[in-house]
């Protein structure tokens, strides 16, 4: 089998989505996502004008020989959006594996460890009492475990607290909106949102919170120690994770469970946190990560410092990083939680997928290959538009991280 043609698609169902479908000279076809939110046009020319030429003729079942060359062959290594091709073509590789021996890629992966993937859902509002309510409306969805976000008295918008109730999309057309921020505020107001959820809704529930890059070490520490008593299944992005020993700190002050790594792009990220046990969840996934075979290699490094997996999965990664992760959740061993921020209706109707959610739970399916497809006659009613995730500034006006 042969690679014959590489195409680099753009729709924007509702926000912009990237796309690499490889055809092969026997028919089959395998598609990966390559979406880099608030940068998308430059991983499609990454992929179209760099990548694309070099995989003309290559066989595609040669997943790991194809990695390393686009790894190892860029010379320059790493990045977002360097992973970020790489893992598109690596998720259409194995799609295209598992279509041509025509079995559901998990299958290829080791097989299933476990009978489904258990997925947290996005609850938030502007207060703490409408964030609260929300709450019940995913448990009435019948899921285990909810993420939580509240805006923050004071401040016009705050990360998590977002347009729709099942999706979040933080990205607009136009130049980045500015947020203003706080710590002093937020800090104010976290623990009294997990105190109002647990005296709502009890123990069994489990929650979970994004602090999205904004504490110093001792905050976080601060933090982490104030929610104990509410017992959440993770704090995530508590600290901007450049500097990794700084999770060194936060480990001191607290048992909070801590999750890190969505804007990783390499195991190289994380190596530090993970030999020192400074995390308990990597949230690097497949879009972001490198691809399927990247995300083993990184999860494996993970098992042998007891951390388990939590992939990102945002509304602006496309169901295609969702249909390649949950292959990949329901096979490895230390699989911890699955993030599930659902995608419009729009979106869905130009990837229709296999894989399903019942009971807090999200299976892959059993089609052959991810399981996921693209249907050019929808995308192209939606072109492109540029769009920008927002910055965030102190109420000073010094920029900060958003
Ligand atoms: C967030 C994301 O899902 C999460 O945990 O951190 O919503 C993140 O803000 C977006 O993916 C950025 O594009
Ligand atoms: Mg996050």
């Amino acid at each position: 089998m042969k690679i014959t043609d590489v195409e680099v698609l753009v729709t924007s169902p509702g926000r912009n989505f990237v796309t690499i479908r490889i055809r092969t000279d026997e028919g089959v076809y395998g598609i990966g996502d390559a979406t880099l939110n608030g940068r998308e046009l430059a991983v499609a020319s990454y992929l179209r004008d760099h990548v694309a030429p070099c995989l003309i003729g290559r066989n595609p079942f040669q997943i790991e020989d194809i990695w390393q060359y686009l790894y190892r062959g860029a010379y320059w290594r790493r990045g977002p959006v360097t992973m970020t091709a790489i893992g598109a073509v690596d998720m259409a590789l194995w799609d295209i594996k598992g279509k041509a021996l025509n079995v559901p890629v998990y299958e290829l992966l080791g097989g299933a460890s476990r009978n489904g993937v258990m997925v947290y859902g996005h609850a938030n509002g502007q207060s703490v009492g409408e964030a609260v309510e929300a709450v019940g409306r995913y448990l009435d969805m019948g899921y285990k475990a909810v993420r939580v976000q509240a805006g923050v008295p004071g401040l016009k918008g705050t990360y998590g607290v977002g347009r729709g109730e099942l999706f979040y999309e933080p990205a607009g057309e136009g130049l980045p909106a500015e947020d203003a921020w706080s710590t002093e505020k937020y800090l104010a107001t976290v623990p009294e949102l997990f105190a109002r959820v647990r005296e709502e809704y009890g123990r069994d529930v489990h929650l979970l919170h994004d602090a999205h890059h904004r504490l110093t070490p001792i905050e976080a520490g601060r933090l982490g120690r104030e929610l104990e008593p509410y017992a959440l299944f993770w704090l995530e992005d508590a600290v901007p994770a450049e500097q990794q020993e700084a999770f060194r700190i936060v480990r001191q002050h607290t048992t909070t469970p801590l999750a890190v790594g969505e804007i990783f792009s390499t195991i190289h990220d994380a190596t530090l946190l993970l030999r020192e046990n400074l995390i308990d969840y990597l949230r690097m996934t497949v879009v972001h990560g490198g691809g399927i075979t990247h995300l083993r290699t990184a999860a494996a490094y993970a098992a042998v410092h007891h951390v388990r997996t939590g992939c990102h999965g945002a509304t602006d990664l496309s169901p295609v990083t969702m249909a390649a992760a949950l292959h990949f959740d329901l096979s490895i061993p230390n699989f911890g939680i699955q993030e599930y921020m659902r995608h419009t209706a729009e979106t869905d109707e130009v990837f229709p997928h296999a894989y399903t959610f019942a009971d807090g739970y999200l299976h892959p399916g059993d089609a052959p290959g991810l399981g996921v497809d693209y249907r050019d006659d929808v995308a192209e009613r939606f072109p492109y538009r540029r769009a920008y995730l927002p910055v965030s500034r102190l109420e000073d006006g010094t920029m900060f991280n958003w």
